[in-house]
């Protein structure tokens, strides 16, 4: 690209050591009293249909339908002849959570106290739930970097994600057996899910990647306030269910654990992704499918996202939810002593790769600028 990023000027130095260009992610840095992580609440939703429109409201909502004990489900099924696969060379950054903002505007800024002067919109931070799931495990994370962009503007923090060249790589040379594999995991959904209330799966529909039902959480890390969205897969449909997003239920596929290694590898490194994605928006229980290498589901199992910590606790060197947490609000604090000028036209570049610091870059008028003028000028008025 014809921008070439230059190393940014130290963040100007206030009283404290927090002024560094660089941030450790040493997990020991991290092992302190876990931090304030206020009750998610849900502020909203959004739909996005077959076609990949976005609807601000719950259209796309599905509903749990408990599998049998012994479930004949076939995810090979429909690959070939009943899959739409998103077009995922669209890059879409913050768009449809922007989009719900504008959509949503006054409704946002009706809670924001009176008396208090900025941000205008009320929160510290807008981003992707699928971004903080990554600074969460950031610390344990030995194999994927990441690339995360940061624009300051009215006063609340933008952070979206930009492909990494590894990533791109990885993307490409995906093998025939990986790209099919990557289908279980919605054709796991199929077989749990129902359209509405009344209504049973239907595993032989199509599965299309371009439906997404979102849910909007506002909460509070530390001292900032967070606003994001997540992806959904469906609720509990009974009458007694909580209100969102404590009725949410998140589905995930794994391999079938057949040796005690294979059970301590799920718990030091899968539970921690499903861990954090979770808990983050408040979600509180994952119903897992265990499937053999050829895509058959031997077992279902529910997983309370509270009883993990339990779950891992006799793991030798495992992971623990304080650091990603304590992690997380630091690099929060750190972007915030770092990005100071207040504009969608700038935008400073944290990378951190395994092993390594996060160091930052900043880019004026650079293709990295990812807030559009839609969006930049639907605020101003
Ligand atoms: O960089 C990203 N991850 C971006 C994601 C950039 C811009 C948009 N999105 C979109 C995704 O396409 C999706 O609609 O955001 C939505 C999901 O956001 P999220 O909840 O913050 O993401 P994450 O927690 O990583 O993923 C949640 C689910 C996944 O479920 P599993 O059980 O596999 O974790 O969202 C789906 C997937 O079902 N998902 C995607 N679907 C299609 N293409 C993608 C993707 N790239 N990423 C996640
Ligand atoms: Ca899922």
């Amino acid at each position: 690209p014809s921008h070439s990023p230059h190393r940014a000027d130290p963040a100007p130095l206030s009283s404290s050591a927090s002024s560094c260009r660089a941030l450790s992610t040493r997990r020991q840095l991290y092992e302190k009293p876990f931090p304030v992580y206020k009750q998610p609440v849900e502020v909203g939703s959004f739909s996005l249909d077959s076609e990949r429109r976005f609807f601000n409201d719950a259209r796309q909502i599905r509903y749990f339908v408990e599998p049998p004990s012994r479930p004949d489900f076939n995810l090979r099924d429909g690959y070939k002849d009943r899959f739409v696969k998103r077009d995922d060379s669209i890059k879409e950054k913050l768009d449809h959570i922007l989009r719900w903002i504008l959509a949503n505007k006054s409704k946002l800024e009706s809670r924001v106290a009176a008396a208090s002067s900025s941000p205008a919109l009320g929160v510290d931070v807008v981003t992707w739930r699928g971004h903080l799931t990554k600074l969460l495990t950031t610390p344990y994370e030995t194999r994927e970097g990441w690339l995360l962009a940061a624009t300051l503007f009215r006063g609340t923090l933008y952070l979206s994600e930009v492909e990494t060249e590894a990533s791109r790589r990885d993307t490409e040379n995906r093998t025939e057996r990986h790209q099919e594999m990557m289908y279980w995991g919605y054709k796991f959904e199929q077989y749990l899910c129902a359209e509405d209330m009344k209504a049973s799966p239907d595993p032989g529909g199509v599965v299309n990647t371009n439906e997404a039902f979102c849910t909007v959480v506002q909460t509070k890390l530390a001292d900032h306030k967070l606003l994001f969205s997540g992806e959904v897969d469906c609720r509990d449909r009974g009458t007694k269910s909580p209100a969102a997003p404590a009725c949410y239920i998140e589905l995930k596929t794994s391999a079938e654990i057949c040796t005690p290694k294979q059970r301590s590898n799920f718990h030091r490194f899968k539970l921690l992704k499903w861990w954090a994605q979770s808990f983050l928006p408040g979600v509180p229980r994952i119903v897992a499918g265990f499937r053999d290498p050829d895509g058959l589901v031997v077992g279902t199992e529910t997983i309370h996202i509270s009883q993990i910590s339990h779950l891992i606790k006799n793991e030798y060197n495992c992971w623990k939810p304080t650091v990603c947490m304590n992690f997380c609000s630091e690099f929060l604090s750190f972007v915030r002593t770092v990005v100071r000028e207040d504009s969608p036209r700038v935008v400073h570049l944290f990378s951190w790769d395994p092993h390594q610091d996060v160091t930052y870059t900043v880019h004026r008028d650079s293709s990295y600028c990812f807030l559009p003028p839609w969006y930049v000028e639907g605020m101003g008025s």
